[in-house]
């Protein structure tokens, strides 16, 4: 198959090549040895709370991965929180699955980590709108891997085109500087004019008013300009010229204000976090984040080996023995020992994914949202 950008193709993932060197001699050691134990593993990031919850997700592809392999496993839902404890637990013959726990960590690892991240965007701004740009900050192979974790965690729309089409959502967005730069400085109106004529009507008009002259100036013009069709000007002041961030957007809505334009609303981009966010939340109407979500640290997850032929192991440090997490009305997240009462009124969390090959569980994104927001209300996560 033709692959021109170097990337694994989805078939090596599938077979299990794509893994590490030391799982092919895992299994060539084993199968000389006559071994292939029964053993059940869990992949947890942290074995006890730490009172730090991330999002757990990425088990759609999990799921794919292991479909039709001699497993079982059992998962956390889509979009849930986690704090300590296993994620996610299979059980069946090691070799069926040794060489899968790279890809399946990989899967995990990642998006789990942009979902958190987003989440944390999300939760700055709960009542702004708030849209994915990072698409530009990671391998576009993985851009759907990145919207499709900002959708998870809440945010209201993202960027990148071809995301859209594997998701079934339309990509939004403003207007590049480059645009502003091809009709040149003094001719802004041309280039807001020319873009409300090209673009379908469905196109919100955000004009891009920070390129040439500050930002009070251009958002005067723009309004001018495109009069009731204007719906709002975005700032993406370079960190450099910034100054006072939040005295700039207020001052801009001011003058905005004065002269009649209140329905204009003001969207910020470039470099926010969501401490950048919670100050300016109020003074602005929208968000648009890119590396604080795609620079967002993999999740530390590993996979390990808890009960082999029957009997509880674990290397030093690790817990041994099949575990279950659960959900107390308060928000706590417990780990304990599956054979042993939970706590009281706890909710078991890891729920059927794969049975004996077979696919169990549905997939909604909508679905998924929910739940994590829900479960970051019930928590109380708060980065
Ligand atoms: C915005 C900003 C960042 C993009 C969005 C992502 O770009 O300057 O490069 O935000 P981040 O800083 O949170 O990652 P645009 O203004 O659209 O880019 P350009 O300068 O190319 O017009």
């Amino acid at each position: 198959m033709s692959n021109p950008f170097g990337t694994v193709p989805s078939e090596a993932i599938l077979e299990g090549d794509a893994t590490d060197a030391y799982f092919e001699r895992t299994r060539a050691t084993l199968e000389h040895a006559g071994k292939n134990p029964h053993v059940v593993a869990e992949v947890t990031a942290d074995q006890f709370p730490t009172g730090e919850f991330e999002v757990f997700t990425g088990v759609k592809d999990v799921a794919t991965l292991f479909e039709g392999r001699a497993v079982d496993i059992d998962a956390l839902p889509d979009g849930q929180l986690f704090d300590g404890g296993p994620v996610l637990r299979i059980e069946g013959p090691y070799l069926e699955f040794a060489a899968l726990e790279t890809s399946m960590l990989g899967f995990l690892s990642q998006p789990s980590g942009f979902a958190t991240a987003a989440l944390e965007t999300r939760l700055a701004a709960p009542e702004s709108l708030v849209l994915s740009f990072g698409a530009r900050h990671v391998h576009p192979s993985i851009a759907a891997t990145v919207e499709r974790a900002a959708l998870l965690a809440g945010l209201d729309g993202f960027s990148h085109v071809a995301a859209g089409e594997i998701l079934d959502r339309e990509a939004g967005g403003t207007m590049p500087h480059a645009l502003m730069f091809c009709f040149g400085e003094g001719n802004q109106a041309d280039a807001w004019t020319a873009f409300d004529e090209a673009v379908g009507e469905d196109v919100p008009r955000i004009a891009l008013v920070d390129t040439f002259w500050d930002e009070k100036s251009e958002s005067l013009l723009a309004a001018e300009t495109l009069g009731e069709d204007l719906d709002g000007v975005r700032i993406d002041t370079t960190g450099s010229r910034r100054g006072d961030f939040r005295h700039i957007i207020r001052e801009v809505r001011w003058e905005l204000d004065a002269r009649g334009y209140e329905d204009v609303d003001i969207f910020c981009s470039g470099g926010l976090t969501p401490e950048t966010i919670r100050e300016l939340r109020d003074v602005a109407d929208g968000f648009g984040v890119g590396s604080h979500i795609t620079g967002a640290d993999s999740v530390d997850f590993s996979l390990d080996i808890v009960e082999i032929d029957g009997e509880p192991i674990s290397k030093r440090g690790k817990l041994s023995g099949i575990k279950d997490v659960s959900r107390t009305p308060d928000g706590g997240h417990h780990v304990t020992l599956a054979d042993r009462d939970g706590p009281t009124e706890g909710e078991s969390l890891l729920e059927p994914l794969v049975r004996d090959g077979e696919l169990v569980r549905e997939f909604d994104l909508a679905d998924a949202s929910e739940r994590c927001l829900a479960d970051a209300e019930a928590v109380g996560f708060d980065h």
